[in-house]
């Protein structure tokens, strides 16, 4: 086989958060006054959560201090995480679990690689905590996509060299941090059309043929 790892993104590839961010910065936006809309919502994808304010922010005309953006940031991710509760196992499709069992099946090690600080939370609404054999989000590195260590750090975690993994996006910057990183990657969703990845998958269990590739 190819690779001996695969490395997910975990929104927009192994489950779909979109909406509850846009819903919590839409609150937040119109408490600001600023306009968003899911065109400017579909710009944060992968991106971290200081990063997504700084692009909502571009719309604001007033000035705001360090100490200020982060009570907003906050106030977000609380909003964020009380809709995540409404998460179960049932927004895991059959697609994907049953994909993920036969790559696990295969061999082949599985990490998440996700800029989010929420990923251990929402794997455990998902029905996922201890599917992986590694975690790397948020909360291990210190520059986020398409800075490459997010994957650099799954792939350690994993004890895998970065040639020997390949990671799964929906996200461009995810892309740019694979290859960044030394590592193949594999497109979902909108990522396909910057054309950037080593495969484009038209659905999530096209993974099955890409792995078995020499
Ligand atoms: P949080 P991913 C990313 O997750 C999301 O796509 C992005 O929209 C979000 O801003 C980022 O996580 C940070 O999330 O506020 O939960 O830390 O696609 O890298 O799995
Ligand atoms: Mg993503």
């Amino acid at each position: 086989m190819r690779y001996k790892a695969i490395i997910f993104d975990l929104d927009g590839v192994i489950c779909h958060t979109d909406h509850y961010h846009y819903q919590a910065w839409k609150h937040v936006a119109d408490e600001l006054g600023i306009y968003f809309d899911e065109e400017i919502n579909n710009r944060l994808r992968g991106v971290s959560r200081m990063e997504s304010f700084e692009i909502i922010l571009e719309r604001y005309s007033g000035s705001m201090t360090k100490e200020e953006k982060e009570e907003w940031v906050t106030k977000k991710n609380g909003i964020y995480k009380e809709l995540l509760k409404n998460m179960s196992p049932a927004d895991l499709t059959a697609e994907v679990k049953d994909t993920l069992d036969a790559l696990r099946e295969m061999g082949l090690a599985l990490a998440i690689g996700s800029s989010s600080k929420n990923a251990r939370f929402i794997l455990e609404r998902l029905g996922l905590s201890g599917f992986f054999d590694a975690v790397s989000d948020g909360n291990n590195i210190t520059r986020s996509k398409p800075d490459p260590e997010v994957f650099i750090k799954a792939a350690e975690f994993l004890d895998k060299k970065p040639a020997d993994c390949l990671v799964v996006e929906d996200a461009k910057a995810g892309l740019e941090a694979a290859l960044a990183g030394g590592m193949e990657c594999a497109a979902v969703g909108d990522a396909i059309l910057s054309n950037m990845a080593t495969w484009n998958l038209k659905t999530f269990s096209d993974l099955l043929e890409v792995v078995k590739t020499i």
